[in-house]
């Protein structure tokens, strides 16, 4: 096993990792901005360096300042978190050429998967179903007519370097074709330095389902379970929920089974978590994440597996050591995410945190580097807690989540918690009635 880990990340995910590490009996190293020195995770670990001012770019995405402060500590292995340097197959590639472990997928598997086209490619060819749509790449205005005839309108034309719906265009029918096709291209061009763009048959109104897998070094795989992550606005979701209301446990059986088989196939290691849409009872993979993902603690929920540790132990080399009769569900987990913004104009609101008092009883789990007295940096993401219950039921689970949800104080900054309180009393969420244009309209209709 490893006897140090560096923590590239910062935030209640740098605190998590910590966590786990401390409890399997590894030597943490925290690496901080200037503007993260107060932080929770860097006051807990065993070593400390800053790497850097507060601009992510300059520290949590600086490969050489991480790589630097791995190499003077002495470090075994690199986990990265979420986010940051979590998806970079560069940096993944040069922990491994500093000798050290990244935890997590092979820096080809994170290639293959950050290109939208060979994921989708690839996922294909490991027998998961897809969405309709072209083959590659669709680079002129007579290939994007062609393949919204044969694809049939309406159409969705994403981007190849894409995720979070940056440069995504909906085209309804071959008139709106030439301008959505075009300002795919643009926006894609802007935002990610690659303009390449592919089509799908747009799906109205999916649910967005996650499967959770766990795969080692020598080819076992498990999955655990799928998380329903429907409820988002502008592509960042707010609360997710596992099992999903929207399954029933033939379809959990089919994917779940058809997820650990592609992953085999493809020669996948570590924890990954494979994203469908799903409508009218069928699945569509969308794309694959190789990071542990913002939302893992429901999954641990319903398993009582800590990811984290596995994701650690793979990494060391160590078997998965059960199968996938042994994966035991149990209730029902929710997740609320708790941002520092106004909850009705989703304006980040950083600041120093006044009073602090957070939930606890029986299945009631709070993920957050906050204290009193904390100041939030206004440098990054607003997300500054999670707030996971766990019932044996759905039902019990939504009641422990309101009274969970009422207890908890945070004082000094907006955050999104008046949002969480009405929600959980909507008829529609209580009936798990949604799909992942449902959130947008709930926040119109509050305003
Ligand atoms: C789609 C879709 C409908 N049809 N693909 C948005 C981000 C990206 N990662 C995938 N996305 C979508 N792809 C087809 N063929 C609708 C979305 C989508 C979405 C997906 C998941 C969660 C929230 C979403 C919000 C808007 C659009």
């Amino acid at each position: 096993m490893f006897e140090k880990v560096l923590i590239a990340n910062r935030g209640e995910i740098a605190l998590r990792i910590h966590r786990a590490c401390r409890e399997m009996g590894i030597r943490t190293v925290a690496v901080h901005s200037t503007a993260d020195t107060d932080a929770m995770h860097v006051r807990l670990a065993d070593e400390v360096v800053c790497i850097g001012p507060p601009q992510a770019r300059e520290s949590y995405l600086n490969k050489a300042a991480i790589l630097s402060a791995a190499t003077i500590t002495g470090a075994d292995a690199i986990h990265p978190g979420y986010g940051f340097l979590s998806e970079n197959a560069d940096f993944a590639q040069m922990v491994e050429e500093h000798g050290m472990v990244f935890i997590g997928p092979s820096p080809d598997h994170i290639r293959l998967m950050g290109d939208k086209i060979t994921a989708k490619q690839a996922a294909k060819a490991a027998g998961l179903p897809v969405v309709p749509g072209s083959e590659g790449s669709i680079d002129t205005v007579e290939q994007a007519l062609e393949n919204g005839a044969a694809i049939g309108y309406p159409v969705l034309i994403k981007a190849t370097a894409g995720g979070g719906g940056k440069g995504m265009k909906v085209a309804r029918n071959a008139e709106e074709m030439v301008e959505a096709w075009k300002m795919a291209r643009n926006e894609a061009k802007a935002a990610f330095g690659n303009g390449d763009v592919y089509m799908e048959k747009y799906l109205g109104r999916p649910r967005h389902i996650e499967i959770q897998i766990l795969a080692d070094n020598y080819g076992s795989v498990v999955h655990l379970g799928e998380r329903d992550c429907s409820l988002q606005r502008k592509h960042q979701k707010v609360l997710e929920e596992a099992p999903s209301p929207a399954l029933n446990a033939d379809q959990r059986e089919k994917i779940g089974q058809i997820a650990c088989t592609a992953i085999a196939k493809l020669g996948y290691r570590n924890a990954g978590t494979i994203e469908f849409l799903f409508e009218n009872g069928e699945f569509y993979f969308i794309e694959m994440n190789t990071r542990l993902q913002v939302e893992h603690p429901i999954t641990e929920g319903i398993t009582g597996i800590d990811l984290v540790r596995e994701q650690i132990r793979i990494a060391a080399g160590a078997p998965l050591g059960y199968t996938q009769s042994e994966v035991r569900f149990a209730g029902h987990a929710i997740e609320c995410r708790i941002n520092a913004e106004d909850p009705q104009s989703f304006v980040p609101c950083p600041g120093r945190i006044e009073g602090y008092h957070s939930p606890g009883g029986l299945g009631v789990r709070v993920d957050s580097g906050l204290y009193s007295g904390y100041r939030i940096p206004p440098h990054y993401d607003s997300m500054i807690a999670k707030l996971i219950v766990h019932g044996n039921s759905r039902n019990e689970a939504l009641m422990r989540l309101r009274r969970a949800l009422g207890e908890y104080v945070i004082e000094g900054v907006k955050t999104t918690l008046p949002l969480h309180n009405r929600l959980v009393q909507d008829s529609d969420f209580v009936n798990g009635d949604y799909d992942i244009h449902w959130l947008e309209r709930f926040v119109e209709r509050n305003n």
